[in-house]
């Protein structure tokens, strides 16, 4: 008899993981940024690989893209080559942080002229929408200032407010709008949406199609992140996840690498508040992969995200409520714990296998002839890297 019960294991049967198409192509730091042999040269090659993770997990049905970094010509091209493969495209993320005319803010901005650039740049995100049958469009805005005084901090949330309804309004069908916060970087003093209730205040104003996107990197260190993630299930606004693991900043590693235990503890609250499995509820990952394989890389990801959900629908609920009822605090810990320290992986890749996935999905790509296939195939033309 399997540790995961007909009902978990029909829980994990309807997770489905987004995946970030910038994280097959080459990235690093700002000192460097790494190749490796096989990287994809346009987005046709960045959703294959993303395929190939989708086909050894039976995890990740969908892919993100970023514009400009993956504008095609013709985006219903793109949307048949990734249903050919078995996937779908997803989140549609807008960029305004790499063009000289946003240095002072893009949404923000106080000249009129950029503030609608700004804006139609993410006009033109929702045509690529209605071209991929997108759902999402998701907005991470690198403004803000510097230094106390270099602007009027209270001018430039109404500015925000009135673009982002403009671009709201611009929505159609089941379209939504989610609207990520960062605390800070690249800005250092202030950031225009740095928290979860600049974006909560900001969204809420807009209509029900608007929500929150909660990108665990962007907190400061020590933040109670299970919490938000509470608050924001409960009030009804949490959009989107980009799941990623930091040591110290936005390091945008491996999701549970650098602290499972705060994976478990989110993905606790995550099913505590209804968001599994809850259409509502994007599960995404923003990683890169600076020095690792990135295929592999990918499919360790999910990977982890499946294995601190089967922990966490492992928790007694009932001893657990008990325990907490009767303000039994040591006990409450223990089956809590006892949930955590449970090793699902054996039970896992029987599950897998049962299914006709690979019991090992990380093998299964490494003897796939896939990785030598790509070396060999992609020779020539210029491998896509973080910003292309
Ligand atoms: C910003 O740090 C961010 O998390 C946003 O989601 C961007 O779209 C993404 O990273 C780009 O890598
Ligand atoms: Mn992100």
């Amino acid at each position: 008899m399997s540790i995961l019960s007909a009902d978990i294991q029909s829980q994990l049967a309807g997770q489905g993981i987004e995946l970030p198409s910038w994280a097959f192509g080459n990235s690093g730091t700002r000192f460097r940024v790494w190749t490796t042999e096989g990287t994809p040269r346009d987005p046709f090659e960045k959703i294959a690989d993303a395929a190939e993770v989708n086909r050894v997990t039976g995890l990740a049905p969908s892919v993100a893209l970023h514009i400009p970094w993956d504008k095609v010509d013709d985006f219903g091209a793109l949307r048949r080559h990734a249903e050919d493969l078995g996937v779908a495209l997803g989140t549609i993320n807008s960029n305004t942080f790499q063009d000289e005319d946003y240095k002072f803010g893009a949404l923000t901005h106080e000249d009129d002229r950029i503030r609608r650039k700004a804006v139609d740049h993410h006009l033109e995100c929702i045509d690529v929408m209605d071209a991929t049958g997108s759902r999402d469009l998701k907005i991470w805005l690198a403004e803000g200032s510097n230094y106390p005084g270099q602007t009027d901090m209270r001018a430039r949330q109404d500015r925000l407010n009135d673009s982002l309804r403009t671009i709201y309004e611009r929505l159609t069908g089941d379209q939504r709008l989610v609207l990520e916060y960062k605390f800070f970087e690249p800005s250092f003093y202030h950031t225009d949406v740095p928290d979860w209730g600049t974006s909560y205040a900001q969204v809420a104003t807009l209509g029900d199609r608007a929500m929150v996107c909660l990108d665990t990197g962007h907190h400061a260190p020590g933040t109670n992140i299970e919490f938000i993630v509470m608050q924001l299930l409960r009030l009804g606004k949490l959009g989107s996840f980009d799941f990623n693991s930091r040591f110290y900043a936005d390091d945008d590693l491996i999701v549970g690498a650098a602290d499972p235990f705060q994976l478990f503890r989110i993905l606790v609250e995550v099913i505590r508040g209804g968001g599994l499995n809850n259409p509502d509820v994007a599960f995404m990952l923003d990683q890169c992969h600076n020095i690792e394989a990135k295929i592999p890389g990918q499919i360790r990801s999910v990977l982890n995200v499946q294995e601190m959900t089967a922990r966490a629908l492992l928790i007694d609920q009932p001893a657990l409520q008990a325990a907490q009822s009767a303000n039994d605090v040591l006990g409450a810990q223990a089956v809590f714990m006892d949930a955590f320290y449970t090793d699902v992986r054996p039970a896992l890749a029987e599950w897998r296998a049962s299914r006709g996935l690979p019991d090992d999905p990380m093998a299964a790509y490494a003897a796939s002839g896939y990785q030598q296939k790509i070396e060999a195939e992609r020779v020539g033309g210029t491998q896509a890297g973080w910003g292309a």
